[in-house]
């Protein structure tokens, strides 16, 4: 039999994943962290979530990884992933398509006025707010890698005028595009509701600050479902009270489980949920990973594959 599959995450105990690969694969030795990872030597596949320091590297004939998430930052965080280990991570099309749903539900409540009615509602009052045009909420996207631009070219479907913002230049049919430090400021200043949707990187830690939020207009609203590391609460806090931003709907946080104390659970003007806009379906996630299964054991080049220099 060849090497073991070892599924490295305390969320659960990783069965289902066995029962989806076992059909593909045939017959498989596969570990959990929970039923016990047997001698380590064997194991030349993780299926990873989160692994605590030092797990992977105890792995001494690992060949590949698989980030079980479509964000990688938990395997780059204290150089988790051994070097030469090849770096994966899954893509799914369910968990894409949960991640724009979360964007445009958020907007559409935001552009809606739907807590203003809400508020009405409850006061038995017939009160109409004054009507924005689809055409003048501008939607911008920072990141426009395979979430991003799906939700770009979903909110621009919608009528919204869509921008989005990434690293290198792009061309994308619809939507108007930004990118690099330089295209920043231009970005943010066409922007009335900003989804930050970028990977955590060095570069992109803490890149939702003060500097950011002043470059928005007045009355911008926040979607973040990327990574909490991405704001400066502090600086969130403050251009929420000074009204200068209108609202926030916040899916990740700098900790997570939100502490109890934490103001985001009460502030009037933010909406917590907790770290569930994309969850991975192993029905939609298992191809791909099934095939670098495969590809790794043939000899062939990976796909889904992650850069380690870059961070994503
Ligand atoms: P991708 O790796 O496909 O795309 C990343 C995008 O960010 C690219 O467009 C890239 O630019 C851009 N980018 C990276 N660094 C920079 C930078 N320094 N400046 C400007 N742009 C930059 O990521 P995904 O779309 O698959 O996922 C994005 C993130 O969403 C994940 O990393 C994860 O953190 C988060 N996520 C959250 C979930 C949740 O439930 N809340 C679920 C799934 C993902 P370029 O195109 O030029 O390379
Ligand atoms: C992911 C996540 O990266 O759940 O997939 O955040």
């Amino acid at each position: 039999m060849a090497g073991a599959i070892a599924y490295i995450s305390k969320d659960t105990d990783g069965l289902h994943w066995q029962k989806i690969l076992e059909p593909a694969l045939g017959p498989i030795d596969f570990r959990t962290l929970r039923g016990g990872l047997g001698n380590k030597d064997d194991i030349e596949i993780a299926l990873a979530w989160k692994p605590d320091q030092g797990v992977l590297g105890s792995f001494k004939n690992l060949k590949m990884v698989v980030s079980l998430g479509m964000g990688v930052d938990h395997l780059f965080a204290d150089n988790r992933v051994p070097p030469g280990v090849a770096v994966t991570r899954i893509m799914d099309d369910g968990l894409i398509g949960q991640m724009s749903e979360y964007a445009i539900y958020w907007a559409l409540r935001h552009h809606r006025d739907i807590d203003r009615y809400a508020a009405s509602q409850k006061a038995r009052s017939w009160k109409v707010e004054p009507f924005k045009d689809t055409i003048h909420r501008r939607i911008g996207i920072m990141g426009l890698g395979t979430i991003g631009q799906d939700t770009a070219a979903k909110f621009a479907a919608l009528g919204f005028p869509t921008a989005g913002w990434s690293r290198t230049a792009k061309t994308l049919p619809g939507i108007e595009t930004f990118h690099g430090p330089d295209g920043l400021a231009a970005f943010l200043a066409r922007t009335d509701i900003l989804v930050a949707v970028l990977p955590l990187t060095r570069e992109t830690q803490g890149i939702l600050n003060a500097k950011a939020f002043a470059a928005l207009p007045t009355g911008a609203y926040l979607i973040n479902m990327a990574r909490g590391a991405h704001v400066v609460d502090a600086d969130l806090l403050a251009a929420l009270e000074s009204g200068h931003l209108s609202g926030a709907a916040l899916d990740v946080f700098n900790t997570e489980p939100l502490p109890a104390d934490h103001p985001y659970w009460t502030h009037p003007k933010v909406y917590v949920t907790p770290h569930v806009a994309g969850s991975t379906n192993p029905r939609t996630a298992a191809p791909g990973v099934i095939e670098n299964i495969k590809r790794l054991r043939a000899g062939q080049p990976l796909i889904n594959t992650v850069d380690p220099k870059a961070g994503y």
